[in-house]
């Protein structure tokens, strides 16, 4: 399903008529990879962002809330050109936005779906978010009119198309690399599985929980989402997990006990940044 994520969009493309792009907006921008700056330089250049990476639009009152949630560990160059990307992104948008970067403490299995979790959970302690977006560190949208907002019935995926994926769906199924749900929408699924430890199927679990929850995908247009991802390496501590088919095969059986009524950690620590919240969470081991 192809409709717009955007009230705006929706309510008229049945129609044919073209959608009007958010104020400031400019539609395609470049986006280069080479050496990010510093996140001194970035805090310079954003000299409206509040600590903890908060900002509100100064001459408006903004009809959007959302929360970034970005699951991390180690990725210093690739958080440094997200943040330098995304701040005048979210701005040009008017929207009152946070980003949340959810680090993964200690040398355990990386866990992606669990730390996005966490993040939902800790955000929606700091302001009622109408939206949370499920941010991978290292995707940089390459368009503007791909609005960061929610859809009121179902959640969003937005990476529909990526440099990584010459620029296409890679299956119709396909959930992986940014998304949206309001809180509502997490709830009714009962968040991300916890169980995913290690690279892969979390993304394919997601989207199954979106089903079975009675609930569908909606998805910006191909030539609006998107997205540059930065070319890397697997690391270490996320190699790939042999039990996600498994896993997946029991995705049915197992959302409603397995998700955001099961999630445990201990918070670590919570520091406000210049440019993005940080909170450090012990999730602890695949046992
Ligand atoms: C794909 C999906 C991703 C996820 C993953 C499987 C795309 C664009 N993305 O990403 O959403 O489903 O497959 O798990 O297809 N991370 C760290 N430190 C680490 C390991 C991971 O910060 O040591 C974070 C980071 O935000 C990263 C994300 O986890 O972007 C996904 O990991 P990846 O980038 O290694 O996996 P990739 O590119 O295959
Ligand atoms: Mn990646």
């Amino acid at each position: 399903d192809y409709s717009r994520p955007h009230d705006v969009y929706t309510n008229l493309s049945h129609l044919g008529v073209p959608p009007p792009p958010p104020r400031n907006s400019v539609g395609p921008v470049s986006v280069h990879l080479s050496s990010p700056l510093s996140l001194e330089e970035i805090r310079q250049r954003n000299p409206l962002v509040l600590p903890g990476g908060h900002y509100r639009p100064p001459d408006c009152e903004p009809r959007h809330h959302t929360a970034i949630v970005v699951p991390y560990r180690n990725r210093q160059i690739h958080l440094r050109a997200l943040l330098y990307h995304l701040h005048p992104f979210l701005q040009r948008q008017q929207i009152h936005y946070s980003i949340y970067i959810v680090q993964q403490w200690g040398n355990s299995t990386f866990n992606r779906a669990k730390l996005l979790n966490v993040g939902v959970r800790e955000a929606l302690r700091d302001e009622d978010w109408s939206c949370i977006f499920l941010h991978d560190v290292d995707l940089l949208p390459e368009n503007d009119h791909n609005t960061y907002t929610c859809h009121k019935q179902f959640p969003t995926h937005l990476s529909v198309a990526m440099d990584k994926f010459r620029y296409r769906l890679p299956y119709p199924q396909y959930f992986g690399g940014v998304s949206a749900v309001t809180p509502d929408q997490y709830m009714k699924m009962n968040g991300f599985p916890n169980q995913y430890w290690g690279w892969g199927g979390e993304d394919d679990d997601i989207a199954a929980r979106v089903r079975l929850s009675g609930m569908k995908i909606m998805r910006p247009p191909v030539a609006i989402g998107h997205y540059k991802m930065i070319k890397h390496k697997g690391d270490r501590g996320n190699e790939q997990n042999p039990r996600r088919f498994d896993l997946l095969k029991r995705t049915r059986l197992n959302w409603r006990s397995d998700g955001l009524n099961s999630l445990t950690y201990e918070l670590l620590s919570r520091e406000l940044e210049p440019l993005y919240t940080n909170l450090t969470v012990d999730i602890g081991e695949d046992p």
